[in-house]
């Protein structure tokens, strides 16, 4: 096994998948770079500008199917540093979310992720419907997620400890850890979480600090962070690609870009793991089938008069419920539409017959 591909975290899964398929023909390599359907796939050889073949395309069915940065490919070198992406070796996790507008659609933020780092400013921004969602992405890839929260140099020290409470309060298994890119308090806890060949990708809202505390990961500004374009471009994303970024002897990150909104297309299990405890409380409703809205005898609408959850938790998690079901007819929709057009298209096959 190659240091370099090692560094990248090449593992023996990996090796094992590349040794019994017929791969020896082509170069492999990892998605660190994607913008706008171009890819950037470091190998042993170098860094090369990655196209999907004619094959891939022809075949995706949906955005999953089309490589993301944190993917491992198979390649073939055309001109100088131009290769031709031949095939998307399996991932172990894919983090998605819903693709904004276009429901039961879903868009691809990163691969091969081992655990997810949700940032969360803490003094300006400060939002738990947000951390639900983000920790909701998490969990439906099945990636630990680790909360930080950053610019405490800005915040009250009463307020940080309020704040972590109510987080503490909602999700009982979460590390979460306490950051300032500025005063550099806490930097050296999550330096050391850090492991060698793993994958780290940071979500977030715009602003939440992700660039730079990757940039202090790194040591060098390998990522644009907002103060220095602020005064260019007011209201807008600092960082509008995906990117991923090798730290030396250690792991590997992956930064992407500020999400406004969050829509998560995921199954009744992730909403199950996001609010674990609603769904530990209703074991004790009186009827099976309570949906915690009206019913009498529901622990779960107690335990919300005896303030044991916040109005907010159970809100969100009748809001996220809603959306789900809606994803979930969505998906069903898509595919009555498809299934309405293939037998469109077979009567009109066996009229032309005819
Ligand atoms: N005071 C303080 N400022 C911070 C801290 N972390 C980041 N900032 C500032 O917050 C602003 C936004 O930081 P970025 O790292 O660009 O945020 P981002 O999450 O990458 O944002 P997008 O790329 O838009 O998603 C910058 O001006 C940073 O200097 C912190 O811990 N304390
Ligand atoms: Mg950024
Ligand atoms: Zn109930």
């Amino acid at each position: 096994m190659s240091t370099i591909l090692q560094n990248l975290g090449y593992d023996s899964q990996l090796d094992t998948f590349i040794q019994s398929h017929d791969l020896a023909d082509f170069e492999i390599g990892r998605v660190i770079r994607e913008s706008k359907q171009k890819y950037i796939i470091k190998t042993q050889l170098g860094n090369f500008n990655g196209q999907i073949s004619g094959k891939l395309m022809h075949e995706a069915k949906s955005r999953a199917d089309y490589p993301a940065v944190g993917d491992w490919v198979a390649i073939k070198q055309m001109e100088e540093r131009e290769a031709i992406i031949h095939e998307i070796l399996p991932r172990k996790t894919i983090i998605e979310r819903q693709a904004i507008g276009r429901f039961g659609k879903k868009q691809t933020i990163a691969a091969n992720v081992d655990t997810a780092f949700v940032l969360q400013d803490i003094a300006h921004d400060f939002n738990l419907n947000r951390l639900d969602r983000l920790i909701a992405i998490g969990f439906a890839s099945k990636i630990q997620p680790v909360v930080i929260l950053t610019k405490i140099d800005v915040e009250e020290k009463s307020e940080l400890a309020d704040k972590a409470a109510q987080i503490k309060k909602r999700f009982t298994d979460i590390p979460i850890l306490f950051l300032s890119n500025k005063s550099m308090e806490g930097f050296s806890a999550i330096q050391q979480l850090i492991e060698y060949g793993k994958t780290y990708c940071f979500i977030g809202a715009s602003g939440a600090g992700k660039s730079t505390l990757i940039n202090n990961l790194v040591g060098e500004k390998v990522m644009l962070t907002k103060s220095l374009r602020e005064k260019s471009n007011k209201g807008q994303h600092t960082t509008s690609h995906r990117e991923l970024f090798i730290l030396k002897d250690s792991g590997i990150l992956i930064d992407t870009p500020g999400m406004r909104e969050l829509g998560i297309a995921e199954s009744y299990k992730t909403l199950e793991a996001t609010f674990e405890i609603i769904f530990t409380l209703s074991e004790s409703c009186k009827y099976s089938d309570c949906t915690h809205l009206i019913e009498p005898g529901c622990a779960v609408r107690l335990a919300l008069e005896n303030n044991e959850i916040d109005q907010s938790y159970y809100d969100n998690f009748h809001k996220m419920k809603e959306e789900q079901n809606q994803f979930e007819l969505n998906k069903k929709g898509i595919k009555d539409k498809k299934m309405i057009k293939k037998i469109k298209a077979d009567s009109k096959y066996k009229k032309s017959r005819r």
